[in-house]
């Protein structure tokens, strides 16, 4: 790396290329070394490896036609056979998207010569990836749909190695609080394969709405997924009128999955149990400890109604949702929740009573019955979706109790959860309130004109700062498998306002997930946000916040 970087210290006097162009990809490349020259790029042919997948070659195809309609001069694309040896023989030219099974599953190298690009990866994640970077090379013309030919349509040379640092770079959608239709659904993985995340948490269901169709329970999307008004800003005895609501088709979400599939995103989906569950239980009253009735809730905060953990019944019901959640969903997570449920319910009913003297569950100074009757449900579905062949990530709370191993642990608290988890051998996520929660203010400026948000302040400089690895005991530092933000939806209603909220917080975030530790560097991230990634996110389309607080 050292050398790399003296190299291209050396050939920082190169002649066309826009000057930093290295620096100012967004998240910063492991390695980045300038050399001298530069490769026009407009009408270049693109020609890929056809080993890779029909989905790369259509990025692949698709970028080309894109830079070929915006630069004003075609990029024929081809995937002839034979093309590796072709170029071993030196006898192609172009921009050659070449397979490398050396490399690993996110490792990618670009290298730019004079009249060629020649870029490497192993499998479609490298190839997404390098394209991202070549997109963030090129002038930001490329992110808009209008023909820009007097732009500088050149490469610097240059050589690239790039991997991620974490393997889990997450952003979480909260669809229940508020209902995102899919096109703004879309938009948002657009925004995250942009920056090279690679996990897209979906929160589907809340005490104020579910959002999912369930074929085996038809009220979650005739009942569950309707609230009879929403509380007006943050006046907790106010109600709008106005019923609110909506939900995925199940065609939807396999919609939604495929689009984020081939951008390499992977969708974890969240069903919360067994808190936050109002809204189902107004359709199926019968899984609560009292039976209800019930209504969603058209206020914020934490119900005390919960599903019951006495009941068969609860497991019947879980079980059929998780077993179509699974199908809809091919990753090998799903997200359970076991956040913030209150246990006032538990100990007041008769089942739950009697599941845990049936357990033998007791307090014992650490924890109460209820919290491992809690426990016992995370277990059950646990043990239930590994014949599904899926693993379970819940919220820190399963920490609370003895998870059963495998669990992952998504820390949301602050990072203590995730470096608990990590020495008592679980993996875990971190996405810390701290430094992770969008929802939150983007300045401590009280007279700043901010939009409506929660009550706390998560700014650029906050979420930059993150050291994912801090007080992780070295020998379990593998187990923290990534960072993620969340984006809870309570006081945010319009797609403008969701984008505010998400950029450019997002592009910090996502240098905190890839970059190495110590290729970090505040200085440039926010010089580059200002002159490079304002200008992307404008011709990208998007509503993001342009004031940079110092
Ligand atoms: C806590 S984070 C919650 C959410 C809220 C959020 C608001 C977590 C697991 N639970 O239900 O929407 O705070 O910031």
């Amino acid at each position: 790396m050292k050398r790399l970087l003296i190299l291209g210290i050396l050939c920082l006097s190169m002649p066309f290329a826009r000057a930093g162009v290295l620096e100012d990809i967004v998240p910063r490349p492991a390695e980045a070394v300038l050399l001298r020259g530069s490769a026009h790029v407009s009408g270049l042919p693109f020609k890929c490896d056809p080993a890779f997948s029909p989905d790369v070659q259509a990025a692949v195809g698709s970028f080309a036609a894109r830079l070929g309609y915006i630069s004003g001069r075609t990029c024929p694309f081809s995937a002839p056979p034979g093309l590796s040896e072709a170029f071993a023989a030196g006898k192609v030219k172009g921009a050659l998207f070449l397979r490398d099974s050396s490399l690993g599953p996110e490792a990618y190298s670009i290298e730019v010569g004079s009249g060629s690009v020649i870029v490497r990866a192993s499998g479609s994640s490298g190839i997404l990836y390098s394209l991202e970077t070549l997109r963030q090379m090129l002038p930001a013309a490329i992110y808009g749909d209008k023909v820009a030919e007097k732009e500088r349509w050149t490469l610097p040379c240059c050589i690239i190695r790039d991997e991620p640092r974490f393997a889990w770079r997450g952003m979480h959608l909260d669809s229940s609080r508020h209902f995102w239709p899919v096109e703004e659904v879309k938009r948002y993985l657009d925004a995250m394969a942009m920056y090279k995340l690679n996990r897209f948490h979906w929160h589907l269901t809340d005490d104020q709405g579910w959002r999912i169709e369930i074929k085996a329970y038809p009220l979650l999307s005739q009942i569950a997924c309707w609230r009879e008004g929403t509380m007006v800003g943050r006046d907790f005895s106010s109600n709008d009128g106005i019923r609110y609501g909506g939900f995925y088709t199940q065609d939807e979400i396999r919609e939604v999955v495929a689009y984020a599939a081939r951008r390499g995103i992977t969708v974890v989906p969240e069903v919360d149990l067994p808190g936050h569950m109002l809204a189902a239980l107004s359709a199926y009253p019968h899984l609560g400890c009292t039976g209800g009735p019930y209504a969603a809730w058209t206020r914020w905060g934490v119900s005390d109604q919960v599903l019951c953990a006495g009941k068969e019944s609860t497991f019947e019901f879980l079980e059929a949702v998780l077993s179509e959640v699974a199908e809809l969903f091919p990753g090998e997570y799903i997200h359970i929740g076991g956040d913030e449920c209150p246990k006032d319910e538990w100990r007041k009913c008769p089942d739950c009573q009697a599941k845990i003297r049936e357990l033998g569950l007791h307090d014992d100074g650490r924890f109460t019955a209820e919290q491992y009757l809690q426990n016992y449900v995370t277990r059950r579905i646990q043990d239930f979706l590994a014949t599904k062949g899926k693993k379970i990530i819940g919220w820190d709370e399963i920490l609370e109790g003895e998870p059963a191993p495998g669990a992952t642990v998504m820390s949301w608290q602050g990072t203590a959860g995730a470096v608990e988890a990590s020495a008592r051998g679980f993996d875990a996520i971190l996405a810390p309130v701290s430094h992770c929660y969008f929802d939150y203010r983007q300045t401590d400026d009280p007279d700043a004109d901010e939009p409506l948000s929660f009550n706390g302040v998560v700014t650029l400089e906050r979420i930059y700062s993150l050291d994912p690895l801090a007080g992780v005991d070295p020998a379990q530092a593998h187990h923290i498998l990534g960072v993620q933000a969340n984006l809870w939806t309570e006081y945010i209603s319009t797609p403008e306002h969701l984008e505010y909220m998400l950029l450019p917080r997002l592009l910090a975030l996502s240098e905190v997930q890839w970059c190495p530790a110590g290729q970090r560097d505040p200085e440039r991230f926010l010089r580059v946000l200002r002159e490079h990634e304002f200008p992307v996110l404008e011709q990208a389309g998007f509503n993001y916040r342009k004031t940079i607080n110092q």
